[in-house]
């Protein structure tokens, strides 16, 4: 152990989401070493073996693990503020999508944008997402439609970690929306331009896994499945957006393929909770796109629940559906709107998000695994989606640096 880089935070109170732990250890320390966790507990327990390290007080605030946001949109040109304004006046998203705008809007928005100009819009939605305590999140492409575009927002996305102290995980959104090069073609639009697009990106070390939206106005099951199909053969893991406005299939298929989880979900079934409750798939909720939509249909959380079907949550921070960039919010309307607890709610910006990500080294304060921590101005975990819009980070600790 590199005694310089390891230190003990003590006088904290610990949300360390690890099943077999209390919610809530007060008089708790935590050891980072290395950039690790290497042990924690109730301080008075801490081993001989740590006692010679540099402690650090914290003075009873709480510690969790950083937060995870497993689904995001960050890295996109413009915004769409007045087709939200069209839809208070009772436009509707699906029509609108119909129309040429929606998401068609924001690729053109996009392809009109540089690397640097997209880089610049994405680091302030992020740097908000980092003052929510984040450390680990998610960025889609999905607004090129086009492979130039389509790697221009992934290369975005990965310069964001070098910009700031956030591990990015990158997705490959390719099947988003129909371009209107394919209409009603989207099976041509999928061998045409999707899969090598994929290709390329995964060439150039661009993706982390595959996504696609399964979807009335975007892609059906047979052209979701070809694209899965090509993500097996690249190795990468898969993901969907699933059942979101409508039930298409989305989430059955995402089970079938083993994907790492199926997102939005307002439409899903007990069926298809039974599905991934088998393939261990993870369902992610979006409540900021069900708000933003007021979407009166709930995601069948008692059946999640039942199954044991671990739930994250996200922002799906986007310019259309979900123009939010803050997790904890994300946090508060899953508990209010769709009720989950608090304790479930600070799981699903935590240890499930990191298992939608596929990432095993974090989301919980455990030892071994990464010293990605936020420290709260805050007594009890339920104040970080109950104080909304209060800040409350303390600070981060993020691969054991704090920053
Ligand atoms: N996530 C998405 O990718 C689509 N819906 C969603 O919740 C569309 C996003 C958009 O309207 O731009
Ligand atoms: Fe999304």
């Amino acid at each position: 152990m590199d005694v310089e880089q390891s230190f003990v935070i003590v006088g904290c109170r610990l949300a360390a989401m690890v099943p077999e732990a209390e919610p809530l250890l007060p008089d708790a320390a935590v050891v980072v070493a290395d950039g690790r966790i290497g042990w924690s507990g109730r301080q008075e327990d801490l081993p001989e073996a740590f006692a010679h390290l540099e402690r650090r007080p914290v003075h009873g605030r709480l510690v969790t693990p950083a937060l995870i946001d497993c689904h995001t949109h960050l890295v996109h040109g413009g915004h769409r503020a007045a087709e939200w304004e069209a839809r208070l006046r009772g436009d509707d998203y699906a029509a609108i999508a119909r129309r040429g705008g929606g998401i068609l809007s924001t690729v053109a928005a996009t392809r009109a944008a540089d690397e640097d100009a997209l880089v610049a819009s994405a680091l302030r939605r992020l740097d908000a997402l980092l003052a929510d305590g984040v450390a680990t999140v998610e960025v889609k492409s999905g607004y090129g439609l086009d492979r130039e575009t389509e790697l221009r927002m992934l290369r975005a996305a990965r310069r964001l970690e070098r910009e700031r102290t956030v591990t990015v995980r990158t997705t490959f959104l390719g099947a988003h929306a129909v371009p209107p090069t394919h209409a009603h073609r989207p099976m041509d639009y999928i061998a045409e331009i999707a899969v090598p697009a994929l290709r390329a990106a995964h060439a150039e070390g661009l993706a982390d896994a595959v996504d696609g939206f399964c979807e009335g106005i975007a892609f059906g099951p047979a052209e979701i499945a070809r694209l899965f199909a090509e993500a097996r053969a690249l190795g990468l893991p898969v993901k969907l957006h699933a059942e979101q406005l409508s039930h298409t299939g989305g989430a059955r298929l995402a089970a079938a393929h083993g994907a790492l989880s199926a997102d939005h979900l307002e439409h899903a079934t007990e069926e298809d909770a039974e599905a991934m409750a088998r393939a261990g798939t993870v369902a992610v909720l979006l409540p900021g796109a069900a708000f933003t939509l007021r979407e009166t249909k709930a995601p069948p959380v008692e059946a999640f629940r039942a199954r044991g079907v671990p739930m994250a949550v996200a922002t799906d921070c986007n310019p259309g559906s979900s123009p939010l960039a803050s997790l904890r919010l994300a946090m508060t309307m899953a508990c209010t709107l769709w009720g989950l607890s608090a304790e479930e709610a600070l799981a699903g910006a935590t240890c499930h998000a990191a298992r939608a990500l596929g990432l095993s080294d974090r989301g919980a304060v455990a030892p071994g695994l990464r010293a990605d921590l936020a420290i709260w101005d805050a007594e009890e975990p339920a104040e970080l989606p109950y104080r909304m819009g209060q800040p409350l980070l303390h600070g981060r600790i993020v691969g054991g640096v704090p920053c």
